[in-house]
């Protein structure tokens, strides 16, 4: 149920069931942890780009298959379902190199959630994010909790989260749940600059920058400015470091290798 195409150094990721708006069932969730956890050890991406096909970037878990078992008296354990969910979303967010969610249309449940776990987020001017879960009784997965209050604060993520109202692509971008909106029209052009541009960026630095701002979240000053001495140490023994202050001595623009 997956798409995978390969742009230069980008590895497209475009989930395909766009008969039902992209929902997740058990075989696409599985080959996104599989599709994931591959690209995090492949040296040769340097970005990843998670999309819908259709319509829209996705609906959330498929909802058929647990209507199915309720319909059969089932008692359902999500704690299995849920673990690889917890993989998807930890193999975004541990990736050591950019991840990009380009949405367009809905982004509803996990679906949303997947997106808010990627480090940058590029929207169509017609998408719609909805933390759909409470209208069906639920908390939000997927590292919706975690997130979303970091992304646009423990205030709108209560909100979005009890009343689980629709968000425009504008309002999202106002409050810092995307990063840019653009028109539908420009956004595959968009999505793809921005992902080139990150491919072409100093892949190991960026990885060190994720690992040392989400660092900060849960620490104190001193302990971030440790960590900050800790991971520069790395950045200096980088190849892009050096190509990076040489470009700027002959003031030319870096050609970063990712290494
Ligand atoms: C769908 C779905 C869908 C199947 C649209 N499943 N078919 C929960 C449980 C346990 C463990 C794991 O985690 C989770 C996490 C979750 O993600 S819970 C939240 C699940 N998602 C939702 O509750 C959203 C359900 N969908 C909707 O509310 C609407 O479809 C939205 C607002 C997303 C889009 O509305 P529209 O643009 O009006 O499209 P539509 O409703 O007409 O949908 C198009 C088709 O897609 C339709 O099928 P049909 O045969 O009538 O054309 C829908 O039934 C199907 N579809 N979402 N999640």
């Amino acid at each position: 149920h997956l798409l995978l195409e390969r742009d230069g150094q980008v590895l497209v990721i475009t989930m395909n069931r766009p008969e039902v708006l992209n929902a997740i069932n058990d075989l696409m969730l599985e080959e996104l942890v599989a599709v994931t956890e591959e690209a995090a050890r492949d040296n040769a991406i340097r970005c990843v780009v998670l999309r819908g096909a259709g319509r829209a970037f996705g609906s959330g878990q498929d909802l058929t298959r647990f209507a199915w078992e309720y319909s059969r008296g089932k008692q359902i354990s999500v704690g299995e379902h849920l673990d690889l969910y917890h993989r998807l979303v930890q193999a975004l967010h541990t990736m050591p190199k950019p991840t990009l969610a380009a949405i367009h249309g809905v982004a509803a449940g996990i679906s949303c959630n997947i997106a808010l776990a990627c480090d940058l987020r590029i929207a169509a001017d017609d998408a719609r994010f909805l933390e759909a879960f409470s209208r069906i009784g639920l908390v939000p997965d997927g590292g919706g909790s975690y997130f979303l209050p970091r992304l646009v604060g423990l205030g709108r993520a209560l909100e979005l989260a009890m009343l689980a109202d629709e968000l425009d692509a504008h309002e999202a971008e106002r409050i810092g749940l995307v990063n840019r909106c653009v028109p539908l029209a420009d956004f595959e052009t968009e999505t793809r600059k921005l992902a080139q541009r990150l491919a072409a960026g100093p892949t190991r630095t960026y990885a060190l920058i994720k690992e040392l701002m989400f660092a900060s979240l849960d620490t104190e000053l001193a302990e971030s400015l440790r960590l900050e001495s800790k991971l520069q140490d790395q950045a200096l023994t980088t190849e892009d470091h050096q190509e990076g202050v040489a470009a700027f001595l002959q003031k030319r623009p870096p050609r970063f290798s990712g290494r």
